[in-house]
């Protein structure tokens, strides 16, 4: 009979039209996600400069193919990737997040959300100095790295140069992504239980005793 079968409810049912279409957007993004790298590495190759941004860009990649192809794959089904809608994949989230109790015990989660904030932390520094700067008030020269530098000095005695603050967000930043996919990968695959219950290994150590 149509409607005993709970997966004839109207309002759980997608409809045969529906059917694959999660695996098919899947395989579309990580072919369009894969040509636009490419695309970058055809243009860095024209400009003669690094492939700097391809690989950051990889990196995002990277965490993403994490979330829809290798942890689905090796928890055993494709219902483990995230849903494609704005809030449910924000249900997503909460509930992955809760059956390990509690995430923010999850110590690559904690690498990764760290990251997060000293990447932003770094770049409203940079942003912030560069234009102090090089957009001073109407009628006062531009001021040059110099000046950066010295403001540094001046505030916390050190600083860490023109090219060096960009190395440092490149660093920030995907390291950021790294730890973020480490954290999500690991949840299921490698750690069944909750997250709070991966730090016995502190209470366990033998200098308590
Ligand atoms: C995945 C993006 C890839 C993008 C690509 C390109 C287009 C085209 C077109 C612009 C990795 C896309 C391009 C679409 C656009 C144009 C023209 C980047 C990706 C390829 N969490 N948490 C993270 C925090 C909690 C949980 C990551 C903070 C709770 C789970 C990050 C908090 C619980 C998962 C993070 C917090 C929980 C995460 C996400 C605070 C829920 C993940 C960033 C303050 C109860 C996810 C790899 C990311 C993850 C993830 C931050 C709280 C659960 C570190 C700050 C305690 C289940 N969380 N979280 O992944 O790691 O960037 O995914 O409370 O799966 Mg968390
Ligand atoms: C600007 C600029 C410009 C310049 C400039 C500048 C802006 C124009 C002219 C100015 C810029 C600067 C001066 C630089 C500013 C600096 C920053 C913005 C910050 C940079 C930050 C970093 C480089 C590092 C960030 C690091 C992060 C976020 C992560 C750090 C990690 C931790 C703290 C670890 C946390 C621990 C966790 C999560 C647990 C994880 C668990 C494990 C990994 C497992 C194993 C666990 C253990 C090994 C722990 C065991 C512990 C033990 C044994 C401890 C015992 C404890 C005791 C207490 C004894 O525009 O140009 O030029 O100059």
């Amino acid at each position: 009979m149509l409607g005993s079968d709970p997966r004839d409810r109207a309002d759980l049912d997608q409809g045969t039209s529906a059917r694959g279409s999660w695996q098919l957007i899947t395989v579309c993004a990580i072919g369009a996600f894969g040509s636009w790298a490419l695309r970058e590495v055809e243009i860095c190759r024209k400009l003669g400069i690094g492939y700097h941004v391809p690989f950051a860009f990889s990196f995002a990649i990277l965490a993403y193919v994490t979330l829809v192809v290798i942890r689905p794959v090796l928890m055993g089904a494709w219902g483990h990737g995230f849903p494609y809608g704005i809030m449910s994949h924000l249900d997503w989230v909460s509930n992955t997040g809760y059956q390990y109790l509690h995430f923010h015990y999850n110590p690559a989660h904690m690498l990764g959300v760290s990251f997060f904030f000293a990447t932003c932390f770094a770049l409203s520094l940079h942003g912030s100095l560069i234009l102090s700067s090089t957009n001073p008030a109407p009628g006062e020269p531009v001021k040059t790295a110099e000046h950066e530098n010295t403001f540094f000095r001046d505030a916390i005695g050190y600083s860490i140069g023109t090219l060096g603050i960009h190395r440092l967000g490149l660093f920030l930043a995907l390291s950021a992504v790294f730890w973020s996919a480490v954290c999500i990968v690991i949840s299921g695959p490698f750690w069944t239980r909750g997250w709070p219950e991966w730090w016995g290994w502190w209470l366990n150590l033998p200098i308590w005793r």
